[in-house]
């Protein structure tokens, strides 16, 4: 049997970018993963825009392509409810903004499917580019040396929209994540190091705000306060253990 992939779009807002981009993800799909059976999960909460109207039309027109509304906030909750209720053998999440380059893509995956427990896309090792704001850029370079020195994590880009794990470590990790926002893949990142679970790590091309249309759904100095207090908090129950 075909191995199964499912590739998880977390959504918030995103009517100026979804359809076009659903459309440039599926044909990417059946060009790239066709050696896979395959599906794209639309996972929206909090949207206030057309982002619902325009994914229940799209999981009209394609049998690929499904999609959910959930209340509760985060773009942690959604991408837990989507992986959790797959039934694929390679779970998969992207940002819907496509900052991340789709060839990539095979590479997350065949990660997976060679035995890797975990795949990330990562923009600070050889192959990979990046562009973005100056302001980004060392936002992000100070979160990973927190992430290193704080949580003594290993991999060194934890925040990337761009990841993929295995059935069995998904089964084995969501359920002891307890955020439900943006430090979700941080925490997904230190329970796996701490289990030795193998995190293989892709270079990506990276291009922030490739729409200029698009605003950012980040709060920037809320994020900031919320990745803090997670930090303290992963760091009292799993490093002092
Ligand atoms: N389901 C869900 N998705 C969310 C939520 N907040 C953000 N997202 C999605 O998470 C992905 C990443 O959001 P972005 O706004 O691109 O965040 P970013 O890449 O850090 O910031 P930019 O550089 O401004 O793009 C996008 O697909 C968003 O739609 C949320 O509360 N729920
Ligand atoms: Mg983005």
């Amino acid at each position: 049997m075909m191995t199964s992939v499912c590739i998880v779009l977390p959504t918030h807002n995103e009517e100026r970018v979804l359809e076009k981009n659903v459309r440039a993800i599926h044909a990417f799909c059946i060009a790239a993963l066709s050696k896979y059976t395959w599906e794209i999960c639309i996972a929206d909460n909090g949207s206030h825009d057309a982002t619902p109207i325009i994914a229940e039309r799209l999981a009209r027109e394609f049998p690929q392509v499904q999609w959910f509304h959930a209340d509760d906030a985060g773009r942690g909750a959604a991408l837990r409810r989507a992986w959790s209720e797959s039934s694929a053998d390679i779970l998969c999440y992207m940002d819907v903004d496509l900052a991340t380059d789709l060839h990539a893509l095979p590479f997350l995956v065949g990660a997976i499917r060679d035995g890797a427990d975990i795949a990330i896309g990562s923009r600070f090792i050889t192959g990979a580019s990046v562009q973005r704001s100056l302001l980004r850029e060392c936002m992000s370079r100070t979160y990973n040396w927190m992430t290193r020195h704080l949580l003594r994590m290993r991999i060194g880009d934890a925040q990337c929209g761009f990841k993929a794990i295995n059935k069995k470590a998904a089964k084995e990790l969501l359920p002891l994540i307890r955020n439900t926002q943006w430090f979700f893949d941080t925490e997904l990142l230190v329970l796996a190091e701490r289990r030795n679970m193998t995190i293989q790590e892709v270079p990506v091309q990276w291009v922030e705000a490739r729409d200029r249309k698009r605003k950012s759904t980040v709060r920037i100095f809320r994020t900031i306060v919320n990745y803090c207090r997670e930090i303290w908090r992963l760091r009292r129950s799993v490093i002092s253990h």
